[in-house]
């Protein structure tokens, strides 16, 4: 049976365990709280939101570099109740605007206000330390495991970002299994500098940090001797990390510092089997993989007390069951597994888009089995991963099409051995049309209007058709396999 106990209390039985223990280490400060703190910490945060209006249930946007401020922000919007929608600190203009419209969120919380201003909404820089007395006798902590939690935004095919709500019981089933499958204990100390805007950073490092009882120090920026060096002074026995930030920690040439470590954790994007192999000789260990969706937190890790296998992202986490339909793709069905995109409508087959009539999740990833190890080996969708973010290119061959150049626009990764992939345009020009250097600076501008800037294409190359099958689907695979074919940028 389901249980319906939500996140919060779990951490608060922690914090009344061990009220001396160090929760949280904010790196840039040297800030650190305590279990008692933060719980006092983050009860004076809910009863502040309160105050500004915010009440249970409401839909709040967190937008914020990851920092003590922000994680107890997150806290104390989960304490009261807040729906919490995290939005990426790149997103542009449009792009809030269209998350703000989806998710009724009235309220923002930002280190950077100026960029909600075209928000219809009251915005707040992030809570610090409690300020100014505020009324703390509202009700907090009453939530239960079907109250929803959080809404993900996640690119879509379609072009437009999909809301996935999450509840407080998707949080719980989701870290608790995160915290056996990795021995996660409170001897633990976690380093990340993993933004708080997606499920890696914000759900996976420090709400599995809560749950473990463990302690995590947050980084403000991502910074690889930066990072080695607060391992060690911290010292660290997890990383976790996109494949993005350990290739620039082999390139600092100083991974061998982090030999210490229990467990150096990559995902969000496939880890190349030569970084693999780099990290496990640097560091004496193998690295853990797992691999995880905003849809139904973390699914499958290689294992800590096993065989861990380059090119593998390991067996499903306790709760999760996993299976490969005939087309490849892997189907996913636990506890952590969200019910269904946000929709106006319980009617709209949005709602339900993606899952099996036998109530499976489709991830939209290729795999196969590998032994009790899934790998997986490609992706059914046409989504690109650039340094562990998503980019569908729907969304950024719309912005290209309203150029008045431009006839026609498809929009593919290239692999790439930092970003994993970069985002690279082909673009058919209208005729009589040139692609100058003022029409290329156009184009740029363009992007950087409408797009955050990971979505932006890296080069444009002109073509004369689009190479099309005989459904007319462009071919993507002979795009890719030109490479860039004219780089202008
Ligand atoms: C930054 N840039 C990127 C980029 N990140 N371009 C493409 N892809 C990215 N991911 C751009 C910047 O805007 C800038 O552009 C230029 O690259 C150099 O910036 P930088 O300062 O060197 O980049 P940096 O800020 O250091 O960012 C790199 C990074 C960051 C790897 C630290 O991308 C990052 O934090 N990635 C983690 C993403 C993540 O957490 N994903 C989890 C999703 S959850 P310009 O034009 O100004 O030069 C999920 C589920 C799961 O997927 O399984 O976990
Ligand atoms: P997101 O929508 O940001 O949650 O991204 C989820 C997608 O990231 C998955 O569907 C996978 O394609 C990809 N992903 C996450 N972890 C891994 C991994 N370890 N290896 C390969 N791809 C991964």
């Amino acid at each position: 049976m389901v249980s319906n106990v939500g996140i919060v209390d779990r951490w608060r039985a922690l914090w009344a365990a061990a009220p001396e223990a160090v929760v949280l280490v904010d790196q840039a400060t040297g800030r650190d709280w305590r279990a008692g703190e933060l719980e006092s910490a983050t009860a004076w945060g809910a009863a502040y939101l309160h105050s500004l209006g915010i009440r249970s249930g409401a839909s709040v946007i967190l937008s914020a570099a990851p920092s003590d401020a922000t994680a107890l922000a997150f806290i104390g919007l989960l304490r009261l109740g807040a729906v919490v929608v995290p939005v990426n600190t790149a997103a542009t203009p449009r792009e809030i605007a269209h998350i703000s419209g989806v998710s009724g969120a009235t309220h923002a919380l930002s280190d950077e206000p100026e960029r909600f201003t075209q928000m219809p909404s009251h915005s707040v820089t992030p809570l610090t330390v409690p300020g100014e007395a505020v009324d703390t006798s509202i009700e907090l902590d009453r939530t239960v495991g079907t109250d929803r939690a959080l809404i993900c935004f996640t690119s879509g095919t379609t072009g437009a970002p999909k809301g996935a709500p999450l509840t407080h019981g998707n949080l719980l089933a989701g870290t608790t299994a995160l915290v056996e499958c990795w021995q996660w204990s409170a001897d633990d100390v976690l380093v990340s500098a993993l933004p708080m805007f997606h499920v890696h950073g914000l759900l996976v490092a420090l709400a599995g940090t809560l749950t473990a009882g463990a302690t995590i120090v947050v980084h403000h920026k991502f910074d690889a001797n930066r990072l080695v060096d607060s391992a060690l002074t911290h010292h660290a026995t997890l990383v976790f990390g996109v494949p993005t930030m350990w290739a620039r920690l082999a390139d600092s040439g100083r991974l061998f510092e982090l030999a210490h470590l229990r467990l150096a954790v990559s995902g969000s994007a496939p880890l190349a089997p030569t970084l693999f192999t780099t990290i496990h000789s640097a560091t004496l260990s193998a690295p853990v993989e797992r691999y995880g969706m905003t849809e139904t937190m973390i699914l499958a890790s290689t294992p800590v007390g096993g065989i861990r296998r380059a090119g593998t992202v390991g067996r499903p986490l306790p709760g999760m069951s996993i299976r490969i339909a005939d087309d490849g793709v892997v189907e996913v069905r636990g506890e952590s597994v969200f019910g269904g995109y946000l929709t106006s409508a319980p009617t709209d087959p949005l709602l339900r888009s993606g899952f099996t009539d036998d109530g499976w999740f489709r991830t939209g990833d290729i795999g196969e089995w590998d032994g009790d190890d899934l790998r997986l080996v490609g992706r059914a969708s046409e989504l690109i991963i650039t340094g562990g973010y998503n980019v569908y290119p729907r969304e950024v061959e719309d912005v290209l099409r309203t150029d008045v150049a431009i006839a026609d626009a498809a929009v593919v990764g290239l692999a790439d051995d930092t970003w994993g992939e970069t985002v690279a345009a082909f673009v058919v020009l209208e005729s009589e049309a040139v692609a100058d250097a003022e029409t290329l600076e156009r184009w740029e501008s363009l992007c950087s209007e409408q797009l955050a800037p990971y979505k932006r294409p890296r080069s444009f190359s002109v073509i004369d058709e689009l190479p099309r099958n005989a459904m007319g689907k462009v071919k993507r695979d002979d795009l890719r396999a030109r490479g860039v074919v004219r780089s202008e940028s």
